[in-house]
């Protein structure tokens, strides 16, 4: 086993000295030239607009995909390629090295942070619950939920609307794991789940598609934190994620950040209001 080490710092050595005399500053810049050399940063993204969406046609857009494109582009990585991923894969991919970064509006926790590298925030938004029209069960909150012993509601595997419900009270088995949003839409239609949670805007994108008279919105959830995802690296590439939120920066100084998340529905003010450290700390 110690031979192999041995041969693994040897070749680690190599690929730092490769991209040292490539112009990187120091070995910790080794990853942004690699990429540049791959001409494509590898992103995770969900598929949920609009914070995320992949077309028919295998477009990415989105408003998280749209700022790492340019601030990639900024870096010199020429675009981005997405890979779909359920949230609570997401970091263990990126820990595999799957992903070169998360930017799918993973948002920001503690828990996360003393997992990921973030970059500052990106997109804010609040909690939401899908329900059928006149919210029969009258739910305000997930505290609401846990107290109707009949209440189910259904939640992305690994996300954090699972986490909040689960930390509300309701018990595991009335807490469903769905796989998208139109899975979610379609079990709350067909009454197979009481309530169906995701953030305001990923639930007002999936009820203005549906056109579903018979569907109301409660937002925000009462008691649910307005979270920030950032750009989520993995640890020991905070070169990377510190050249990208110089970048960020930038583009927020300059209006262009508006500009890109701003027609998705997300508000530029709210990310720059806040900080990883504010939103890493949160209790
Ligand atoms: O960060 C999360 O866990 C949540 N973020 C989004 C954009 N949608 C659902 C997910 O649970």
């Amino acid at each position: 086993m110690k031979k192999l080490g041995i041969l693994a710092g040897v070749a680690g050595l190599a690929v730092s000295a490769v991209f040292l005399a490539s112009g990187a500053r120091s070995a910790d810049d080794a990853k942004l030239e690699q990429l540049k050399q791959q001409g494509f940063a590898r992103v995770a993204i969900a598929n949920e607009p609009p914070y995320t969406a992949v077309a028919a046609d295998g477009k990415v857009s989105g408003a998280a995909p749209d700022v790492a494109r340019e601030i990639f582009k900024r870096l010199g990585v020429k675009d981005i390629v997405a890979s779909i991923s359920e949230y609570g894969a997401m970091i263990p991919g990126l820990q595999a090295g799957r992903f070169d970064v998360v930017t799918a509006g993973l948002f920001m926790k503690p828990e996360r942070c003393a997992a990921v590298a973030y970059s500052e925030p990106v997109l804010c938004d609040a909690e939401a619950l899908l329900v059928k029209k006149g919210n029969p069960k009258g739910f305000k909150s997930y505290e609401d939920i846990a107290k109707d012993s009949s209440a189910t509601v259904g939640a992305p595997g690994g996300g954090t609307e699972e986490k909040l419900a689960l930390n509300a009270g309701v018990p595991r088995d009335r807490v469903i794991v769905v796989p998208d949003g139109q899975s979610g839409l379609k079990m709350v239609q067909d009454g197979r789940i009481d309530a169906y949670s995701l953030p305001v805007l990923s639930i007002n994108d999936l009820v203005k598609k549906a056109n579903d008279p018979n569907l109301a919105v409660i937002a925000p959830v009462v008691g649910a934190p307005v979270y920030c995802d950032g750009a989520a690296f993995k640890k020991g590439d905070e070169a990377l994620r510190d050249a990208y939120d110089v970048e960020l920066a930038k583009l927020k100084k300059s209006g262009e950040f508006a500009k890109i998340i701003e027609p998705y529905g997300f508000s530029a003010a709210a990310a720059m209001s806040t900080t990883r450290e504010k939103l890493c700390s949160a209790k």
